[in-house]
């Protein structure tokens, strides 16, 4: 679903003085771009031909700065108040066919709560507004290889991923390097900067990360950053939608030596933990569209090795599991304020199977304090992949 920009919801008196607005960037630089050479250049960067020209599918939404197209990718982006920089809507291009395909209409990261181990504080800072936060970034040091967008507060960059495949065959070996669309932005809470980083793989992986940077604002007080990612994602269109959770057993009777695995449809909006003795994980398929092996579209949301988990008591609800499944609402966009856990609000029983649905996935980094954090600290990303999981019928980049 297409998302609007609505004011955060708040339930009791905030700390933050006033709900955060909109500071959506002017739109004057979107006339002065040429949209042609938005085509050609991140092409030619790519090194890689596809069988026709890669198609701007999300130029119906929007243009100019707003618009980032390169590793089989294209997106919309904006500037929300709470949220700052999110995607809108993001399209790939099968190189083999040219045919543009719609995958996500709205990424946004939902809430970084940050509660410190002496009780308080406990930071709420999605709620507290992301978007006037932005700090604009060095063209030199920040984003040397890329375009600086809105006012110099976002970086645009095609990046060397490093190997992407490489194999041999008679002695005759061949590889790849991978190329990476990547928005990001810089935000300042209290000591801290976050760098917020949506990386879009040209083999179709999204990997959307949260670099915990600055300097520390409590000295030696550990605590946990809880970073929750909201992902509307609609594989064709945003209807039939099914999700579905990964368990890998052991077989019985076979002393351990063999195991099965299988998807199971959740069945309502749920929560649920992090499962690392079954590989647990979880996918969104659309029910309507299969590939050529007759395997339905999906994407799968890859938990991280050091993710955790973090459960406190009811009053943060909302920790109460690591993925969350919602039907899609324009106006439930957001995980907690100081005072209330809206997340588990949007648990009111209504219908998945075949509705339009939103992933909810929570990451906890613990930060016990380090003398290496001083007296700035080493940029650490708290990041997870989305991959496709037969959404092509072969590897993409074949
Ligand atoms: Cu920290």
């Amino acid at each position: 679903m297409f998302a609007q920009d609505h004011p955060l919801p708040r339930t009791g008196p905030a700390k933050a003085s006033e709900p955060a607005r909109s500071v959506r960037p002017g739109r004057g630089l979107r006339r002065l771009l040429l949209p042609a050479l938005l085509l050609a250049l991140p092409l030619a960067l790519s090194g890689i031909a596809p069988a026709r020209p890669v198609q701007a599918a999300a130029n119906q939404f929007c243009s100019g700065e707003y618009l980032a197209v390169g590793a089989n990718w294209s997106l919309c982006w904006e500037i929300r108040a709470n949220e700052g920089l999110a995607i809108t809507h993001a399209f790939y291009t099968v190189p083999q066919t040219g045919f543009d395909r719609r995958v996500l209409s709205d990424a946004t990261v939902a809430q970084i709560f940050v509660p410190y181990e002496v009780g308080q504080p406990r930071y709420h800072d999605v709620a507290y507004g992301l978007g006037p936060a932005m700090q604009r970034l060095n063209p030199q040091v920040d984003c040397p290889h890329g375009q600086l967008l809105a006012g110099g507060k976002v970086c645009r960059e095609l990046e060397d991923r490093g190997l992407s495949q490489r194999y041999c065959l008679e002695g005759n070996c061949s590889a790849r390097r991978g190329k990476a669309l990547v928005l990001w932005s810089s935000i300042q809470t209290g000591a801290y900067n976050y760098l917020l980083r949506w990386e879009f793989r040209d083999d179709g992986t999204i990997h959307p990360a949260l670099g915990l940077a600055g300097a520390l604002q409590f000295g030696n007080v550990a605590h946990t950053h809880n970073v929750y990612w909201r992902l509307d994602f609609d594989m064709g269109d945003p209807e039939n939608d099914r999700v579905e959770e990964f368990v890998r057993l052991p077989k019985a009777g076979t002393n351990g030596l063999q195991g099965a695995s299988t998807w199971k449809p959740l069945l309502g909006e749920t929560f649920r933990p992090t499962e690392l003795f079954t590989f647990r994980k979880w996918r969104i398929t659309d029910t309507a569209q299969k590939n050529a092996l007759g395997k339905p579209w999906s994407y799968e949301v890859v938990p991280s090795p050091g993710d955790g988990s973090l459960r406190t008591n009811p009053n943060e609800g909302f920790l109460r599991g690591e993925f969350w499944l919602t039907r899609a609402h324009s106006n439930e966009r957001f995980v907690s304020t100081d005072n209330a856990d809206l997340l588990s609000t949007y648990l009111n029983g209504e219908a998945v199977d075949g509705q339009d649905l939103v992933l909810w996935y929570a990451q906890h980094a613990y930060h016990e304090i380090r003398s290496e954090d001083q007296p700035y600290m080493p940029v650490e990303w708290v990041g997870f992949e989305a991959r496709p999981r037969d959404y092509f019928d072969q590897n993409p980049m074949n």
